[in-house]
C-alpha cells in the first residue's frame, strides 16, 4: 500500500506518563467552530462541510499573474501538552493534488512544532508524501497510493523516538533532535494551490496522549464511556477477527490479541456496561467461522446504531 524510499531503524518504547485528554475533530463543522484558529484564509478559498468531511477546494486567484493559488491555514495550541512522553497526532485525508506542488509546501501540510528546533513537517499530495524534520537531516519521501483516502499518524515519545505511520504501517521512525512538546507546542493544517488546483478532503484530525494498549480509554479522560465508544465501534468496524487492529485501535484491542472483534467488544462492555451487550451475547453463537463472526459484529453493530443511534456530539464530547 506504501512504498517508503527511506527508512531509519526503531526502538520501540513504552512509557508510563501523566495522562492528557484527547482533541478530535471530526470534520462535521467548519475549522473555526471547531476550535481551530485561523492563520491564513487568502483569496476567499472554497472551504465546506459535508457527510462529517471538511472540503478545502484551492482554486487560483483572479488577477494574478503569474497565477498564485488560494491557501487556508489554521493552527492550535498544544500548550496543554507540554511535558507528555507518549503523544499522538493521526489525520485521514484524500486529496488530488499534484506532487509538483510539494516544492511550495502545497496542496496539504499537516505540522507539529515547536518555538525551538524540532518540528515534523508532513506535506502530502495525491500519490506522495513527504516529512522534513530539518533539511540537514534526511527528509523522507513516501509514495501512496492515489486517488483514495489515508491515514497519517505521527507518534512522538519525547526525546527519545518518533514513529510515522500511514494506514497502520510504519514508514519511518528515529531519534527526535528533541522533546517536540516543550517550548510553545502547536500543531497547523493547511490546504494550497500554486500551480496546480485541488480539492482536499479531511474525515478527521486527533492528537492527545496515546492510550494505554487495552485500556478501552480513547480520550485517556474520564475512564471508559460514551466517547470512547465512538471510537471503539470505528476500530471494530476495520478490524475484526485476526485483522490487525492498527496503531491507533490498540487501545482498544482489550484481550491483547492484536485485533479489535467480538471478544475485545464483551471486554469494552465489561468496563463500560453500556451497548456491546447485544454484541457479546450474539457473539457466543457457537459454530462460526471469523468471516461469519465479523459479519456478525457489522450486522449487529448496524443494529444496534439503528436501536440506539450513533452517539451525538453532545454524548461524544468533541473537545472544541
Ligand atoms: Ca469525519
Ligand atoms: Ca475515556
Ligand atoms: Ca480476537
Ligand atoms: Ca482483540
Amino acid at each position: 500500500m506504501v512504498r517508503k524510499t527511506l527508512v531509519s531503524g526503531f526502538v520501540l518504547l513504552s512509557a508510563v506518563v501523566a495522562r492528557g485528554e484527547v482533541f478530535s475533530y471530526e470534520g462535521d463543522s467548519l475549522p473555526l467552530d471547531g476550535g481551530w484558529s485561523p492563520i491564513v484564509f487568502f483569496c476567499d478559498p472554497g472551504e465546506w462541510i459535508e457527510d462529517g468531511m471538511l472540503f478545502h477546494r484551492m482554486e487560483f486567484c483572479e488577477g494574478y499573474n503569474p497565477p498564485v493559488g488560494q491557501q487556508v491555514d489554521y493552527t492550535r495550541d498544544l500548550s496543554e501538552y507540554l511535558g507528555t512522553e507518549n503523544f499522538f497526532a493521526e489525520w485521514r485525508v484524500w486529496t488530488d493534488g499534484d506532487r509538483s506542488e510539494i516544492p511550495f509546501v502545497a496542496p496539504v501540510a499537516f505540522v507539529v512544532f515547536n518555538g525551538g528546533s524540532v518540528d515534523y513537517h508532513f506535506t502530502i499530495s495525491n500519490d506522495l508524501a513527504k516529512l522534513n524534520r530539518d533539511n540537514f537531516l534526511p527528509i523522507i519521501f513516501v509514495e501512496v497510493n492515489p486517488d483514495t483516502f489515508h491515514t497519517y499518524r505521527l507518534e512522538s515519545y519525547g526525546s527519545e523516538q518518533y514513529i510515522w505511520y500511514i494506514d497502520g504501517e510504519i514508514v519511518d521512525s528515529g531519534k527526535p533532535e528533541g522533546d517536540v512538546l516543550t517550548h510553545q507546542p502547536g500543531v497547523n493544517i493547511r490546504a494550497k494551490a500554486r500551480f496546480v488546483e485541488s480539492t482536499t478532503i479531511w474525515d478527521y484530525i486527533r492528537y492527545g496522549d496515546i492510550a494505554e494498549d487495552g485500556s478501552g480509554d480513547f480520550d485517556s479522560a474520564d475512564g471508559v464511556g460514551l466517547r470512547d465508544w465512538r471510537y471503539f465501534e470505528e476500530c471494530a468496524g476495520n478490524s475484526g477477527i485476526g485483522v490487525d487492529a492498527g496503531p491507533g485501535c490498540r487501545w482498544a484491542d482489550m484481550d491483547w490479541d492484536g485485533d479489535v472483534d467480538l471478544v475485545d467488544c464483551a471486554g469494552f462492555q465489561g468496563v463500560f456496561g453500556g451497548r456491546c451487550i447485544y454484541v457479546s451475547l450474539l457473539g457466543k453463537k457457537e459454530g462460526a467461522s471469523g468471516t461469519q463472526l465479523t459479519r456478525l459484529t457489522e450486522a449487529v453493530l448496524r443494529i444496534v446504531r439503528w436501536i440506539f443511534g450513533s452517539p451525538t456530539s453532545e454524548e461524544v464530547g468533541h473537545t472544541t
